[in-house]
């Protein structure tokens, strides 16, 4: 028995499903998880001692490679000086300022330790800034697993074809309307019948938990409007895209300034960060300074502020996104290639340093056309690619992320390895 299967086995026996989170456990591909024991660069190393080309990248975090040594000497200068301490610290204002001067609608921002918190505390502060309860989400949309918004949420709820989680009381999501990703006369219908009572409409500016999915022409343009008409708040989750579709998320792309914006992943470069902001108008709403209650023990903890530091520094160099987005694209051109070359039905798309593979004639535009992909299609994929040593993102509904290790020898050769397993998928 392998390793994996070793750990796989005796991780059942203490933590539910084995995992500490449920997309990890291989249950919408199959098989066993790879237990990771060390990561460096593009790569990662399992129990079994297997090597893989990593496209998970922490599911987005690790967007400079794994264990860079910058990154890596901030934390253990930062752990020298100890681990946390429960009162402020110059650091975590250095980083605030860091994401106020880079994000042009963030005017002030408080740090939490997750994207779950950030999106949490944000519905919480539209909710008290407005004093209206409902929410709107789209389908498909993950935005963490806070009670109101795990309603028909993507991600590993999607995976698990669970549209509403159990453990949520109808009451907790009677005032979340769950509307279709890119369709605006939906959500002008829901303004119409609620309009006084929408604190807010949520969104992934680019959708990445139902796999990658582009916000249609208009769409956000749609949105910012009826929220500024309605007098709701426009919410930009972009714990994924934040610092990954761009220097400045998809509202640097779009030029769509959102009330408040949500993010995580990448400002932590791996460690627990994850930040709410906005106007100052909202954000002063605000415990200790306003009426929204919001805490948290390791709010803005000098160790994993460090590492965001850190990995802040780095995306700022100049040609970075260039480079990065120039690597995705290769990437997914010559998957798409090789599975036409292959007569395989294989799309793909990519923003930035995210990029995502569809086994469907075209690059779906919504939860409904994502969903009619070929899944068994793409788990065959994934394991041929897996026994290859690359490792994708273990479901079809996920984005998979690119990282500025991932140069031209390494990407030849997923390419390479996809050719031969695009050969074997015929069958
Ligand atoms: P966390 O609580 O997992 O840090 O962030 C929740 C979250 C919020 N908003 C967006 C847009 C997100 O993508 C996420 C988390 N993303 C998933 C990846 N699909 C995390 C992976 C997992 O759940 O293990």
């Amino acid at each position: 028995m392998s390793r994996n299967s070793e750990l796989f086995e005796r991780a059942n026996r203490s933590i539910p499903g084995g995992v500490n989170s449920p997309v990890r456990a291989f249950r919408s591909v199959g098989g066993t998880p790879r237990f990771i024991k060390r990561a460096q660069g593009p790569y990662v190393w399992d129990a079994d001692d297997a090597r893989y080309i990593d496209y998970v990248g922490s599911w987005g975090p690790a967007i400079l490679g794994h264990a860079h040594p910058d990154v890596v000497a901030a934390v253990q200068d930062a752990a020298a000086n100890g681990l946390s301490y429960g009162a402020p610290t110059e650091a975590e204002v250095e980083l605030a300022e860091t994401l106020v001067a880079r994000i042009p609608s963030i005017e002030k921002v408080r740090l939490v330790s997750s994207g779950t918190e950030a999106t949490m505390s944000a519905i919480r502060l539209a909710r008290g800034a407005t004093g209206r309860s409902k929410i709107i989400k789209f389908e498909g949309c993950y935005h963490g697993h806070a009670d109101s918004l795990l309603v028909k949420a993507g991600s590993g709820l999607l995976t698990f074809g669970n549209p509403t989680s159990a453990g949520v009381p109808a009451e907790f999501i009677q005032h979340t309307l769950v509307l279709d990703y890119n369709d605006l006369d939906a959500v002008k219908a829901a303004f119409s019948q609620y309009a006084d009572n929408i604190a807010c409409v949520i969104i992934e500016p680019i959708a990445g938990n139902m796999n990658l999915i582009r916000p249609a022409k208009g769409f956000l343009e749609g949105l910012r409007e009826l929220c500024t008409q309605h007098g709701a708040l426009l919410i930009f989750d972009e714990v994924m895209t934040g610092f990954r579709a761009g220097p400045q998320g998809v509202q640097g792309l779009t030029g769509i300034t959102p009330d408040l914006t949500t993010l995580a992943k990448v400002i932590g470069g791996g460690m627990p960060v994850g930040a709410f902001g906005g106007r100052a108008d909202i954000m002063d709403h605000i415990a200790p300074l306003g009426a929204v209650y919001q805490a948290g023990t390791l709010s803005g903890n000098p160790v994993a502020v460090a590492a965001g530091l850190a990995t802040l520094k780095h995306v700022a160099q100049p040609g970075f996104y260039e480079a990065l987005s120039q690597q995705t694209q290769k990437l997914v051109t010559g998957l798409a290639e090789r599975a036409r070359a292959a007569g395989i039905t294989m799309t793909a798309d990519s923003v930035g340093g995210m990029f995502g593979i569809y086994f469907r004639d075209e690059i779906p535009t919504s939860f409904a056309e994502v969903s009619d992909a070929n899944i068994d299609l793409f788990n065959r994929f994934f394991h041929g690619m897996l026994d290859k040593g690359v490792h994708f993102a273990p479901s079809a509904f996920e984005a998979g992320f690119v990282s500025a290790t991932h140069d031209d020898a390494v990407i030849q050769t997923t390419l390479d390895a996809a050719e031969q397993v695009f050969a074997t998928l015929n069958g």
